[in-house]
C-alpha cells in the first residue's frame, strides 16, 4: 500500500531551484516520502529541488520518487542501472541540476534536514565555499553509535585532513553544501570511488577551501539497512591511494596489486602446507599452490577491486576461467621476459622483477578487458 501524496503547496512556484539537494538512495524506500516532507517543512522560504539518485533498488526506490514527482516537480529521479557507488551517485546527481547550489544528503533521515535553511544561509554570506553538516563541532553528536565505530570514524578523520589541506572537522561527512562552480573545479581531478565523497572533492579544488561548519546530531535509522560493511574500509584506502597516487595510476590499477599481493601469501602459505602434508613433490605443490593463488586473487578481486561490477551465478564460473587463461598467459611472458633478460646479463632481482612488472600490468589489463568487462 502507499502512503497518501500530500501537496507542498504551489509548487509551480518553487523553481527553478536556487538550492538542490542529491540525495543517494538504495533500498530507501520507506524513508523517500519521509524525506521529502521533512525538506519541504526545513525550507519554506527557499526554491529547492530534490534530486534521489538511485541505483536500481531492488526496493522499488525509483519507482516511489517517480510517485511522488507526479505530484511535486521538485522532486526528481536518476535511476542509473547495473552500477553500484555513493560517491559517483553524488557525482551525477549534482551535474543533473542547474541550481547554483547543491546539498548532498543521506537518505534515510540520519542527516538532520532542519539545518539546511542554517547551512545556505551560511553560504549565502560569501565568504565560505563550503558549509558542513558537522557531527564533531560543540552542539554536535553522534547519535547512537557504536564505540568501535566512533573511533574508527576519527581515524579516519584524522587521516584525511592530512588530504585535503582544509581543516574539515568532519570531512567525513556525507552531509555537506557547496556552490555548484566549486564542485566543478573539482571535477577534473575526482576519483569518485567509494563513499567519502566530500574528502574526494575537499582533496581535488585547485584552491584550498573555505569551510563553515553547522553542528548537528545525527540521528539513528529507522527505516531500512546501513551498506556500509567492512568492505568500506578498502574503498577508502583505495581513495586515500588515488589521491596521492591516482593522477599517475588508475585506481582500480592500486587494488589490483594490493590483491596481487595477498595471492603470493597465499601461494606460499599453500606451498608450505602441501610440502608439509605430501612430501617432496615441488612440481605438484607448486601447481596447486598457483591455482589456489591465481582463485584466491580472483574472487578477492571479484570483491574488492570489481565490487561494482562484482560477477554472480553463472558469470563467475565464466570470470574464473578468463581469469586462469589470462594469468597462464600472464605467467609465461613472466617467465621469458625475465629468461631474457637474465641471459642479457642483469641481475637476478631486476630479471625477476622486470617479469613481475610486465605480468602484472598484462593481468590486471586483459582481466579488465575479459573477465570483468563492462556491460
Ligand atoms: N545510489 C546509491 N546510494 C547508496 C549506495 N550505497 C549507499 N547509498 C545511500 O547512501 C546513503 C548512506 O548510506 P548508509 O547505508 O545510510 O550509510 P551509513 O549511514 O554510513 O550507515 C544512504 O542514503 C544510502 O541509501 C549505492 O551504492 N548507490
Ligand atoms: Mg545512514
Amino acid at each position: 500500500m502507499n502512503a497518501p501524496l500530500r501537496s507542498h503547496g504551489d509548487v509551480g512556484e518553487g523553481l527553478p531551484a536556487e538550492l538542490a539537494i542529491v540525495v543517494p538512495a538504495y533500498n530507501e524506500k520507506s524513508n523517500v516520502p519521509l524525506l521529502v516532507e521533512a525538506v519541504a517543512a526545513a525550507l519554506p522560504d527557499v526554491r529547492w529541488e530534490i534530486v534521489f539518485v538511485d541505483d536500481d533498488s531492488p526496493d522499488g526506490t525509483a519507482t516511489e520518487v517517480r510517485r511522488l514527482a507526479l505530484a511535486d516537480p521538485r522532486v526528481r529521479v536518476i535511476h542509473r542501472y547495473g552500477r553500484r557507488g555513493l560517491s559517483s551517485a553524488c557525482v551525477e546527481g549534482i551535474m543533473a541540476t542547474a541550481a547554483p547550489v547543491v546539498a548532498v544528503m543521506d537518505a534515510d533521515l540520519q542527516h538532520d534536514e532542519r539545518i539546511l535553511g542554517a547551512m545556505f544561509a551560511r553560504l549565502g554570506q560569501g565568504d565560505v565555499d563550503l558549509v558542513v553538516g558537522s557531527r564533531y563541532v560543540e552542539g554536535g553528536g553522534m547519535g547512537e553509535w557504536s564505540k568501535r565505530r566512533v573511533a574508527m570514524s576519527r581515524f579516519a578523520t584524522a587521516l584525511s585532513q592530512r588530504l585535503t589541506r582544509t581543516p574539515i572537522g568532519d570531512p567525513m561527512s556525507g552531509f555537506f553544501m557547496l556552490r555548484r562552480d566549486i564542485f566543478l573545479s573539482a571535477l577534473p581531478n575526482l576519483s569518485s570511488v567509494g563513499f567519502k565523497i566530500l574528502l574526494d572533492i575537499a582533496a581535488s579544488t585547485p584552491e584550498p577551501l573555505r569551510v563553515a561548519e553547522v553542528p548537528y546530531t545525527f540521528r539513528t535509522r529507522q527505516h531500512g539497512e546501513s551498506k556500509m560493511d567492512a568492505l568500506v574500509l578498502w574503498e577508502y584506502l583505495q581513495l586515500l591511494l588515488d589521491k596521492m597516487f591516482g593522477h599517475i595510476i588508475p585506481p582500480r590499477f592500486i587494488g589490483f596489486v594490493m590483491v596481487g599481493t595477498t595471492g603470493v601469501i597465499v601461494h606460499f602459505a599453500t606451498l608450505l602446507l602441501l610440502r608439509e602434508l605430501t612430501g617432496d613433490n615441488f612440481r605438484t605443490a607448486q601447481t596447486i599452490a598457483t591455482l589456489v593463488a591465481t582463485s584466491s586473487n580472483f574472487f578477492l578481486n571479484n570483491i574488492l577491486t570489481y565490487r561494482d561490477q562484482r560477477l554472480k551465478g553463472i558469470q563467475l564460473a565464466i570470470g574464473w576461467l578468463t581469469f586462469n587463461i589470462v594469468c597462464s598467459v600472464g605467467a609465461l611472458t613472466n617467465v621469458n621476459i625475465a629468461t631474457y633478460l637474465f641471459a642479457n646479463h642483469h641481475t637476478l632481482w631486476v630479471s625477476a622483477l622486470a617479469g613481475i612488472a610486465v605480468t602484472t600490468v598484462w593481468n590486471y589489463a586483459m582481466s579488465s578487458i575479459f573477465t570483468w568487462r563492462k556491460k
